[in-house]
């Protein structure tokens, strides 16, 4: 089929390079149809005051330790129980996620002052992820804080931890980990954007957690996250395809003019 065919009058060249294009989107079609290559795996700017993901709670953390803000919530403009407007000016009308507070500056609820502790953690799923290496690009904004002004004695007031966990909360592969804060501490805030390869044994549900562990009988913490975005890199493999397919494509548009 690919071969020289003047039935309908054009020359055969022109047939070729007019299924070359065809293979080329068919081409174009398969690298972008596989899951594990589709790109875009997770895009989260909470803008829209929303946000897909699950939370689990335990100690003194229930389901309001974990919502979605405006930049002009005291959270963020607070400087001793807030963000410091790490997530901008208070009239952009950004919204981001709070992990570990349920409502006002980071002095709320949860806190490790009730003497129990806290976990909050906040999974987003990234879909079934098979055997293999799987190359990833991931990326967010976070500020870990605390109303917390003067080191005490041990980890103050507990760890702050990204990972990539499977549907049993087991963790795959740990991408940040703090193990303490104190007030306004400019190395716990940033953006994290990172490659980031994870080997399978087995098929598995992948999610990105972000978690939130309050110590009792220290203080209040909590993080704010921002931005996040997760990418499939292709394989070479594919990225090969991928190439011949635009190589066609381009080709195709070239003899078409
Ligand atoms: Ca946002
Ligand atoms: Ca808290
Ligand atoms: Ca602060």
């Amino acid at each position: 089929m690919l071969k020289t065919d003047t039935q309908d009058g054009k020359p055969g060249r022109l047939l070729f390079v007019r299924n070359l294009h065809v293979l080329a989107g068919a081409l174009l079609l398969t690298s972008l149809g596989q899951p594990a290559h589709a790109g875009v795996l997770l895009d989260e700017n909470f803008d829209d005051n929303a946000a897909t993901y699950t939370g689990v709670f335990a100690g003194e953390a229930d389901a309001n330790a974990i919502n979605i803000r405006a930049a002009s919530d005291a959270i963020n403009t607070g400087v001793d129980t807030g963000f410091d407007s790490f997530f901008g000016a208070s009239t952009s009308g950004n919204f981001f996620m709070v992990i570990g507070d349920d409502t006002g500056g980071i002095d709320g609820t949860p806190s490790g002052l009730g003497g129990v502790g806290a976990i909050s953690i906040a999974n987003f799923s990234l879909g079934t992820f098979g055997v293999g290496l799987h190359s990833l690009g991931i990326s967010f904004d976070f500020a870990f804080d605390t109303d917390q002004d003067t080191d005490v004695t041990g980890p103050i007031p507990g760890p702050f931890f990204v990972g990539l966990l499977d549907d049993s909360d087991n963790l795959l592969q740990l991408l940040v980990n703090f193990d303490d804060v104190l007030r306004n501490q400019a190395d716990r805030r940033g953006s994290f954007n990172q490659a980031v390869d994870l080997a399978l044994a087995s098929a598995t549900n992948v999610h990105l957690s972000f978690g939130l562990f309050e110590f009792p009988s220290t203080s209040s913490s909590a993080v704010g996250i921002d931005n996040i975005l997760v990418q499939a890199v292709p394989e070479p493999g594919s990225l090969a395809l991928l190439s011949l397919g635009l190589l066609g494509l381009g080709l195709a548009r070239r003899n078409k003019a």
